[in-house]
């Protein structure tokens, strides 16, 4: 499956000159999205590292799909929700998911909002209504397809954005999810990310149709093409999908072509699997890099002045780190809380073996940050 250029949703060319119409957003909230771009990609970049260093287990990056994530879910109000996939935590910063609870989460340590008993990596944040992703792939569908029309049935006005990748495109949850959502009019915008690869299966692997927008006709619903490395054309595609609910014109789904840049997640070495050629045509069409053309040569944002933003960044970023790197992990008792009002004697008799084993072997030893896929 191969999208031609010519037929996605483009306000920037590659080069970052405006070849569409603007959407409706002043010099500083243009000025924020790149703010937000850039401080997914910093984050991503630090995480890697200290997965590298063996200090927290699995890293899943968004290297490369920073104007996807960023475009489209920056016309989200606070009420609406936001169900992801893997790469999206950085979406869930920008709508307020503080970075020390993000970064705690993939420490998994005493500050972590799932207590420790998530994989890494998969964020969440009652604050902002971005509910846990699971790791099996496409399942956020049919959750967040039946939270909308709870939604619709409590009579709120609330939009659910649902996102996931090409690879979820071939899950039941996607069928099941747009078809539901088509037949009850439930509030939804379907935001598939198309980041040319599901693990080492590309995209044009992956489906016999002739493009993934095209899928949304079978249930009734419009289906957009949109540049994914053009974070003003993902703005504009999920502004009008949204704009469709809220005036009561149902659901729809955007696709966003983009790329990612790096492994599939930190376990992944995507060169076993695919051609240097084929990142580097997409190196050149960076989000970032052609998003800071385009501010530039507006005025917005000065020429150098990604490198000092950059700067401040990695400080807020390591800072944060610093701390969450120094936080208490889980206490053990824990693994046995929650589940009952009191612990019951099953399962006391399991904490007090597991303890008695703790204290035979001692504190478990940091692993070399290799980790299953
Ligand atoms: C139901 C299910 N099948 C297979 C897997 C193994 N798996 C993990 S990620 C992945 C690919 C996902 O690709 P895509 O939906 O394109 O998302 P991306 O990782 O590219 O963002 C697969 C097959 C899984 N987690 N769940
Ligand atoms: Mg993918």
């Amino acid at each position: 499956m191969v999208q031609s250029p010519e037929e996605l949703l483009q306000i920037l060319g590659p080069e970052g000159g405006l070849e569409g119409a603007l959407p409706e957003l002043d010099d500083e909230a243009l000025r924020d999205l790149f703010v937000h771009m850039m401080r997914v990609r910093c984050v991503d970049q630090r995480m890697l590292k200290l997965q590298r260093a063996g200090r927290v287990g699995f890293v899943g990056t968004a290297r490369g799909l920073e104007g996807a994530m960023i475009g489209s879910a920056a016309v989200l109000r606070p009420t609406d929700w936001l169900w992801s996939g893997l790469r999206e935590g950085g979406a869930a910063v920008m709508r307020g998911l503080p970075l020390a609870e993000y970064v705690a989460q993939m420490y998994c340590n005493s500050n972590d909002t799932a207590k420790g008993r998530q994989m890494c990596n998969h964020f969440q944040h009652q604050g902002t209504n971005y509910p846990s992703w699971s790791s099996v792939i496409g399942t956020q569908i049919a959750h967040g397809v039946g939270a909308a029309y709870a939604s619709k049935q409590r009579g709120e006005d609330a939009v659910h954005a649902v996102y996931f990748g090409d690879g979820a495109t071939s899950a039941n949850g996607f069928h099941s999810g747009l078809n539901f959502a088509a037949v009850w009019d439930a509030p939804v915008v379907f935001v598939c990310v198309d980041n040319g690869w599901a693990i080492s299966v590309p995209s044009s692997a992956q489906t016999a149709a002739a493009s993934y927008a095209a899928k949304a006709r079978a249930y009734g619903i419009p289906g957009v093409a949109v540049d994914g490395n053009d974070v003003l054309a993902c703005y504009q595609a999920a502004q009008d999908a949204v704009e469709r609910v809220r005036a009561g014109e149902g659901p729809s789904l955007i696709v966003l072509h983009t790329y990612r840049m790096l492994g599939h997640s930190s376990s992944d070495d995507p060169t076993k699997y695919r051609d240097d050629e084929e990142v580097a045509a997409w190196e050149r069409l960076d989000p970032i890099d052609r998003y800071e053309a385009f501010l530039v040569s507006k005025g917005v944002l000065k020429e150098g002045e990604r490198g000092e933003l950059e700067a401040e960044l990695y400080a807020e970023i390591d800072g944060v780190i610093h701390e969450q790197e120094a936080a208490d992990p889980m206490p053990l008792a824990t693994l046995v809380e929650d589940v009952y009002e009191s612990v019951p004697r099953h399962l006391k008799e399991q904490y007090n073996a597991f303890l008695a084993v703790a204290k035979r072997y001692g504190e478990a030893e940091r692993g070399e940050g290799e980790f299953p896929l």
